[in-house]
């Protein structure tokens, strides 16, 4: 039906003002350079098509992208073509340049009165260069408006952007172990990623409350270890189907999956569905709320661990990580390695460095919490750092980090005294904590080379939905994809707070819950 612009249900035209020249872009992660020009601006028409580069699928795909954005919001037709023929004016044209010198992820916007011109040496940056020119659109281009929106307000101001990331790890982690998230709450952090140039979700897969990922040959796992959670919820399981429909979507995003099953520690819901694995082990409190006997469903760490010294253990990393390596075509596997309360030094140095052996058998890289620095490593394994006292032993072996120090990165940390979901142990990080630090120099000793990149760890034991979750994440996850994409001199606690002021109607127009944190003059 045609649009009705007098329906008082329809949602109200907020941001559709267009920006008056680059000068006060928006952007989120702020580009490397912004250089605005006089000329006129580009407007997007009925008329307007989008040229894709010819025999790239995933150049393609980008471009398709583009046009499911533009369709919905503005009501035009917006037809795609493969580049060969004449450009028309008014063209956003999309082109794959391999002598540009972009890096992996670089790309270049230029805007002028005729044309959209988005350059990246490869298809991840004409991503990124679709995520910038859908930030330098009104906030209105995340709407279902179907042209109930002012047409001429489609317009983005002349001049030109070049960029690309800092860091080559930009990630945030999902504990579906805790709280179980759905394969549509999984896709809809995705989509929040993929705005603000993220390219890694780190699932945290299994943990004592719960086994979250089907294993053919260890079926136990999900039937068992998968049907509780936090709070005696029935919890879930992905099943290789579902996991495969979220490294697919993810993949389409430019996004690389990294699964994690932790290990020795954090394990017993596997214990409780194989009880060879643990040695006899008690759990410390009752499980009187587990609807299967024996579940964990409380909050507390450190108290289960696999039998180190036993040929069954093994056999059965082996049985796990064969089939979540076939599953993941990325080349990380994290097999956790964090709080370990029962194995003393030698018996956690003698299992990490037999499973670090596994992973790498089944060709893939190992990604450990910092802990791991404590065992030798092999080169090439990450150490995710979340405290500093390990990070440095896994540093001196020449380990890249990640870095989510709790009192910057952690997601689940509460804001303020007054949050209502959320932990506190490590601090209240409101969301300028989030913002203004830098990875390299927040510590001593470690180095630019040495940092591979920033991610924010979101632990849901007081986490119960998609909903609570964005709660959590935003504004704070767009502050470390700043942290993470933006270079240091070019970053700003003022500048960030007024541009990320308005994002706020994107994500009401993209239903995303939000923090409105005092610090932000929230349009
Ligand atoms: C520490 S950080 C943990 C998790 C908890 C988290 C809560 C880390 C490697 N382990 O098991 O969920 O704190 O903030």
């Amino acid at each position: 039906p045609a649009p009705n612009p007098n329906d008082p249900n329809r949602i109200p035209l907020q941001g559709q003002a267009p920006i008056a020249t680059l000068g006060v872009h928006r952007i989120v992660p702020a580009p490397v350079s912004v250089t605005a020009d006089s000329g006129a601006p580009f407007t997007v028409t009925r008329a307007t098509t989008i040229v894709v580069p010819a025999a790239n699928a995933d150049a393609e795909r980008v471009g398709h992208m583009l046009a499911a954005l533009l369709r919905p919001s503005t009501g035009f037709p917006i037809t795609v073509s493969a580049a060969g023929g004449a450009v028309p004016n008014g063209s956003v044209v999309l082109r794959l340049d391999g002598a540009a010198d972009l890096g992996a992820e670089g790309y270049t916007v230029q805007v002028a009165a005729d044309s959209v011109r988005l350059t990246a040496s490869n298809p991840a940056g004409l991503f990124y260069a679709v995520q910038t020119l859908r930030q330098l659109l009104p906030a209105a281009v995340e709407s279902e408006l179907s042209g109930n929106f002012r047409p001429a307000a489609w317009s983005v101001p002349a001049g030109r952007i070049t960029d690309r990331p800092r860091f080559a790890w930009r990630g945030a982690m999902l504990d579906v172990a805790r709280h179980f998230f759905t394969v549509d709450e999984v896709k809809q952090l995705v989509d929040i990623l993929a705005l603000y140039k993220l390219n890694t979700l780190h699932l945290h897969l299994t943990d004592d409350q719960g086994w979250r990922i089907q294993i053919r040959r260890r079926p136990r796992l999900t039937q068992v270890g998968g049907s509780s959670e936090v709070g005696g919820g029935p919890g879930g399981f992905y099943t290789q189907a579902d996991y495969a429909d979220i490294v697919r979507y993810a993949q389409d995003r430019f996004v690389t999956v990294v699964p994690e099953i932790d290990m020795p520690a954090h394990i017993h819901s596997a214990i409780v569905a194989y009880p060879e694995l643990g040695c006899g082990r008690q759990i410390p409190d009752t499980s009187l709320n587990a609807p299967i006997q024996g579940l964990y469903v409380g909050t507390r760490v450190g108290f289960s661990a696999l039998c180190y010294d036993k040929k069954s253990t093994y056999d059965f990393v082996d049985d796990v990580v064969r089939e979540l390596a076939a599953m993941t075509p990325g080349p990380f596997l994290h097999l956790g390695g964090d709080e370990v309360a029962v194995l003393n030094h030698a018996q956690y140095a003698y299992f990490v460095e037999r499973v670090q052996e596994i992973v790498r058998r089944h060709g893939k890289r190992m990604v450990g919490w910092d802990e791991i620095g404590q065992a030798k490593l092999l080169p090439g394994t990450i150490a995710q750092m979340w405290r500093m006292d390990t990070t440095m032993a896994a540093v001196k072996q020449g380990a890249k980090l990640v870095m989510s120090p709790a009192a910057n990165a952690y997601l689940d940390m509460k804001y303020t005294p007054a949050t209502e979901t959320g932990l506190r142990w490590a601090a209240f990080v409101e969301l300028r904590n989030a913002y203004d630090w830098d990875p390299v120099t927040r510590f001593p000793h470690v180095t630019e080379s040495d940092v591979l990149g920033v991610e924010g760890p979101l632990w849901s034991e007081t986490v119960m939905n998609i909903t609570a979750a964005e709660y959590l994440i935003m504004p704070r996850l767009p502050a470390l994809a700043e942290v993470a994409w933006t270079p240091q001199s070019s970053r700003d606690w003022e500048s960030f707070r007024q541009r990320i002021a308005g994002h706020a109607t994107r994500w009401r127009y993209l239903g995303i819950n939000f923090f409105p944190s005092p610090q932000v003059p929230w349009e």
